[in-house]
C-alpha cells in the first residue's frame, strides 16, 4: 500500500487548481491504497468534475479492518470512557472550527443550498459526537442480588462492552450528518469503525479524517474506504469476517443484500432504510402551519430526505385550498446554485437518480394523474444545463395502487388525495410496506394522540416535521429498518451487554 504524505484532499479546489484526488483514510493517514481503479465525483449542479476518487480494493478494506482491530485492542480500547468522550468533544469542536470547509465540501458534492447545509448538515455533524460522548457517561446498567444455598448470596451486574469493529455504510443525501450519526455513538461506546461513504459524496468523510487526527483520535479508530456497493468496497466491507457489526443507512433493497452478507458469521445489523411517508392534514388544523411544514417535508433537500413526505392525505373540506396553496409554494421555490442565498431548491444528486425520478414523473402522467405543477425538467441557465435538475411536482387523482403512490421516489414531489373520515386517513397512511415517518396536522389534541397511536411508523410528527430530540429512538417499522439508533437505544447495537455474577 502506498501511503501518501498528502495532508488532506482539498474538498473545495481553489480556482485554477483543478480537481483534487480523494483518498482512503486508513490507520490515521490518507492513502491511495492498492486499488488500481478511480472514479469521478461530479457536481450535480453543473456536471463539473470535483475530484477523482480512489476505489478501494479488497486488500485496502482488509488493511482498514486490520487497523481498526489493532486500535480496538490498543490505545482506544485502553482509554477510559471519560478520555474517549473528551476526545470526541474535540472532534465536534474541530468540525465547528472548520465549518466553512465542511460546508463547501458538502454543498459541492450534493448541490444542496448552503442555507440548508449550514443549518442542518454541518451543525448536526458536530452535535452527533457531543451528544453520544455525553450520553454514554450517564448510562446505568442493572444489578441483581440473589440468594444462594450457602446463605452468602451472589451479585449479578451487567456491563456494557464495545461490540468491536463496526462497518458503517452511509448514503449521499445527508452525507456528514448520517455518517456521524453512526460514527459518533460507535466511537463513544469504545468501538472502532471502517466507513464506506456513498460513492456520490466522498469528500466530508475524508475531511473528517483530518479532524480526527487533530483531535487526538488514535490511528486506526476511524478509517474510510471509498467505492461502490456490489463487487467493490461496500461488499468487501460487509463480507469481511473480522467486522463485528454493520450499520447501514440506505435503500431497503440494499439492506436486503447487506443482511445476506451479514448472515455469514452471524454479524449484527442496524438498518435505517427507505420510506414512503404520509402526511395527514385534518380540516381542524392550522392550515398555515400545515402548508409550511408540508412544503419543507416534501421539498427540503430536493425531496431527498428519507423522512420526507411523498403522500399527502387532506380532509375533503380543506382539500382544494390546501392544493392551491401547496402549488403556490412549490412554484415559489428558487432553483439555483448552492452558494446563492436566494436558492431554496438544489438539483438531485446525479443524472442517474434524475432518470429514476423522471421515470416516476412519466409514470404519473401515464397513470392519469392531474399534474398540479411541475412534472418535468426546468429551464435552467446555460451554466447549469448539465446539472440534475427537476421541477418540484405535485399530483392529484392517482389511484392508491399506482407505483407513484406506493414506491419511494426520493425526489421533490408528492401526491395529494382527499379523505372523508379519520379511520380512512389512518388506513390510507398505513397502506404501505414502509414504516419510517408520518406527519399529522390537527389542532385537536385527542385526535392527535389517537391517530399517532395508530400510525405504523418509527416517528410520528404532530404539527411539525424533522423536529427531534437526539436522545429519542430513531428508526423505522416494517421495511424501513431494523433496530433503533439515537439516545440510549443505539447502545443495543453498539455494545454487548455482559453479565458478571459474583459469588459472595
Ligand atoms: P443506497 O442503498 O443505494 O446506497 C447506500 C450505501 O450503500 C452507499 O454507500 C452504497 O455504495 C452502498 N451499497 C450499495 N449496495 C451495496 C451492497 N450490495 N453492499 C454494501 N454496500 C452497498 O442508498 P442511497 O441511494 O445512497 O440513499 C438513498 C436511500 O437511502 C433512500 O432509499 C432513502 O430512503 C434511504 N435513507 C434512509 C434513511 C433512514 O434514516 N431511514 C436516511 C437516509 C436515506
Ligand atoms: O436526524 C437524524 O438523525 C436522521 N437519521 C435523519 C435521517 C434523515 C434521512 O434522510
Amino acid at each position: 500500500m502506498t501511503t501518501t504524505t498528502l495532508s488532506r484532499p482539498d474538498p473545495a479546489p481553489a480556482a485554477g487548481t483543478g480537481p483534487k484526488r480523494v483518498l482512503h483514510f486508513i490507520d490515521g493517514a490518507h492513502t491511495a491504497g492498492t486499488g488500481e481503479r478511480t472514479f469521478e465525483n461530479r457536481s450535480p449542479a453543473d456536471g463539473a468534475l470535483i475530484s477523482t476518487v480512489h476505489e478501494a480494493s479488497r486488500a485496502d478494506v482488509d488493511a482498514a479492518v486490520k487497523a481498526a482491530r489493532a486500535a480496538l485492542k490498543g490505545p482506544w480500547g485502553r482509554m477510559t470512557m471519560e478520555e474517549r468522550a473528551a476526545i470526541l468533544h474535540k472532534v465536534a469542536d474541530g468540525i465547528t472550527r472548520r465549518f466553512d470547509e465542511f460546508l463547501a465540501a458538502e454543498c459541492l458534492d450534493t448541490g444542496k443550498p448552503r442555507s440548508l447545509a449550514s443549518h442542518i448538515d454541518i451543525p448536526r455533524g458536530a452535535a452527533n459526537f457531543k451528544i453520544f460522548a455525553d450520553l454514554v457517561k450517564n448510562v446505568a446498567t442493572e444489578c441483581f442480588e440473589m440468594a444462594t444455598p450457602d446463605g452468602k448470596g451472589a451479585i449479578n451486574y451487567a456491563k456494557r462492552v464495545p461490540k468491536g469493529v463496526i462497518g458503517v455504510i452511509s448514503p449521499w443525501n445527508l452525507p456528514l450528518l448520517l455518517m456521524t450519526w453512526k460514527v459518533g455513538p460507535a466511537l463513544a461506546c469504545g468501538n472502532t469503525v471502517v466507513v464506506k461513504p456513498s460513492e456520490e459524496t466522498p469528500t466530508t468523510t475524508a475531511l473528517l479524517g483530518e479532524v480526527m487526527n487533530e483531535a487526538g483520535v488514535p490511528p486506526g479508530v476511524y478509517n474510510v474506504v471509498h467505492g461502490f456497493g456490489p463487487n467493490s468496497a461496500g461488499e468487501f466491507l460487509t463480507t469481511h469476517p473480522d467486522v463485528d457489526g454493520i450499520t447501514f443507512t440506505g435503500e431497503t433493497r440494499t439492506g436486503e443484500a447487506i443482511m445476506k452478507a451479514a448472515a455469514t458469521g452471524v454479524r449484527a445489523v442496524s438498518f435505517e432504510l427507505g420510506g414512503k411517508n404520509p402526511a395527514l392534514v385534518f380540516a381542524d388544523c392550522d392550515l398555515d402551519k400545515a402548508i409550511e411544514g408540508t412544503m419543507r417535508s416534501v421539498f427540503a433537500n430536493c425531496g431527498q430526505v428519507c423522512l420526507g413526505t411523498e403522500r399527502v392525505y387532506v380532509e375533503r373540506p380543506v382539500f382544494d385550498e390546501f392544493v392551491r396553496r401547496l402549488k403556490a409554494g412549490a412554484e415559489g421555490l428558487r432553483l439555483g446554485r448552492p452558494e446563492d442565498p436566494e436558492t431554496s431548491l438544489g438539483p438531485l444528486i446525479s443524472q442517474e437518480h434524475r432518470s429514476k425520478v423522471l421515470s416516476y414523473y412519466a409514470r404519473a402522467a401515464l397513470d392519469g394523474a392531474t399534474v398540479v405543477t411541475g412534472g418535468g425538467i426546468p429551464a435552467m441557465p446555460a451554466d447549469l444545463q448539465d446539472g440534475a435538475w427537476v421541477q418540484p411536482t405535485i399530483w392529484t387523482g392517482l389511484s392508491d395502487d399506482s407505483a407513484v403512490v406506493r414506491e419511494e421516489i426520493f425526489g421533490p414531489c408528492c401526491h395529494v388525495r382527499p379523505f372523508d373520515t379519520e379511520e380512512e386517513a389512518v388506513a390510507l397512511a398505513n397502506d404501505t410496506p414502509y414504516g419510517l415517518a408520518a406527519a399529522v396536522w390537527t389542532e385537536n389534541l385527542a385526535r392527535a394522540h389517537r391517530v399517532a397511536g395508530q400510525l405504523e411508523a418509527g416517528i410520528v410528527w404532530v404539527n411539525s416535521w424533522f423536529l427531534r430530540d437526539l436522545r429519542t429512538p430513531f428508526g423505522g417499522a416494517k421495511q424501513s429498518g431494523i433496530g433503533r439508533e439515537g439516545g440510549v437505544h443505539g447502545l443495543e447495537f453498539y455494545t454487548e451487554l455482559k453479565n458478571v455474577c459474583i459469588k459472595l
